[in-house]
């Protein structure tokens, strides 16, 4: 077990790196559907300032980072592996170890190359043998520096906002769709656990999974029964999955699924708001918006539920890594507060006993937020679109006190 609390800023790959036309976001974006007609074209350029932006994230005095391969880099083409694409990333872990910074490796986050996107994407039924082939390639090579695995982050947010809401490629709405989905995510990464330990036995291996408070629109039984589903559905079925090796409703009916029961070995947990849900005739349920202070993404802003999701995953009895949290929050006007109640929130967990490994906040610098473009800015350090230059925001200094035991 690590010693050190770890305490670090998570990116991910796409919306950091720039310079990269050979996924399925990338065609998204081209088809229009990013605000602002945004495109992940430059973003960040940590592509060619990952140094620099080591550099920043050591400023905060952080001793951990987590960031993502980009699949489309490494395996341009089906079965062809880019050998500069994989010294890239390996260089990177090397200097984070000698910058003696605990890397946090995602080996999925949200795309996936074209050639698979073309064929299919994650519903083709050979999609958990290519994950296991590309992990395959890389995996052995990195397990030298990375002790933490993420497999795949946030499969519930894929599946829901790809398969249900269709307002991530591919553009689907389908409950079933999205069931199915969900299960190839389970057969993925039952995959990829197995290569993991056998390349690196002592190594932990979760998911990041995307827990929202979610509470019932009023104390009507119908209302709490629908919130109840939706919380099974979307925070609980897939960790579960993890643990006994079951499929559940919304991806199957109790079928064992080969190699997955006992592949969490720590929970991957992120956390950013709450929804209220309540029953509806027509679909069974909907989210409904009340009154309440929201960031500038319209998620309610909601510290005091972090406590609650980490009381939640605690249930696994695993051990559990804080993979995301944070505030999109342009003027930096919420954020210091956010920040200090959830880190209260989850000192409060550790005083009663779970076991907490360390807080990765989202995101080290405002980045390439998806269908939401440019629009929406997580980060401690303010970006410059134009210029490219890294400003912090009030709040790095906040969290540098807090990551030197200051706070
Ligand atoms: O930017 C995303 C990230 O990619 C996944 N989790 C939520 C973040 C903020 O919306």
């Amino acid at each position: 077990m690590e010693k050190r609390f770890l305490w670090g800023t998570a990116t991910a790959a796409h919306q950091i790196e720039g310079g990269n036309r050979n996924n399925d976001w990338w065609e998204w974006e081209q088809l229009g559907h990013i605000k602002g007609g945004g495109s992940s074209d430059i973003a960040c350029d940590s592509w060619n300032r990952w140094r620099q932006d080591l550099d920043l994230a050591q400023e905060l005095n952080t001793n951990a980072y987590r960031f993502s391969l980009e699949w489309s880099r490494i395996e341009p083409e089906e079965g062809r592996f880019d050998p500069e694409a994989i010294d890239h990333y390996r260089e990177m872990l090397q200097e984070m170890r000698r910058r003696e910074m605990e890397p946090i490796l995602t080996l999925h986050h949200f795309t996936i190359p074209l050639w698979l996107a073309h064929k299919g994407g994650y519903e083709h039924p050979d999609f958990p043998a290519y994950f296991e082939r590309f992990c395959q390639n890389v995996v052995p090579l990195y397990a030298p520096y990375v002790r933490y695995w993420i497999t795949i982050n946030e499969p519930n947010v894929i599946a829901a906002l790809g398969y249900l809401f269709g307002i991530f490629p591919p553009g689907v709405q389908s409950f079933s769709r999205c069931g199915r989905v969900l299960k190839q995510f389970l057969l993925a990464h039952a995959r990829a656990y197995r290569i993991i330990k056998n390349a690196a036995p002592q190594s932990l291996v979760s998911v990041a999974i995307n827990v929202q408070n979610i509470s019932p629109a009023s104390a009507s039984p119908l209302d709490r029964l629908a919130a109840g589903l939706v919380d099974q559905f979307y925070n609980r079925g897939f960790l579960k999955a993890m643990v006994d090796g079951r499929t559940r409703m919304p991806f199957g009916w109790g079928s064992r699924i080969p190699g997955l029961a006992n592949t969490l070995d720590y929970v991957g947990l992120n956390y950013y708001s709450r929804i209220f849900i309540g029953f509806r005739l027509r679909g069974g349920f909907a989210e409904v918006r009340k009154a309440v202070p929201r960031s500038d993404m319209d998620q309610e802003i909601y510290p005091q539920g972090f406590y609650q999701a980490i009381r939640q995953v605690a249930a696994y009895k695993k051990p559990i890594l804080i993979t995301e949290s944070g505030i999109a929050d342009a003027r930096d006007q919420y954020r210091p507060d956010y920040l200090r109640q959830v880190i209260g929130g989850m000192r409060q967990a550790m005083q009663e006993g779970i076991p907490i490994l360390g807080y990765l906040h989202w995101s080290l610098m405002d980045n390439f937020e998806w269908n939401e473009g440019y629009s929406q800015k997580f980060g401690l350090y303010e970006m410059d679109f134009t210029t490219l230059e890294r400003k912090p925001r009030p709040s790095a200094q906040l969290f540098r006190a807090i990551c030197s035991g200051e706070h």
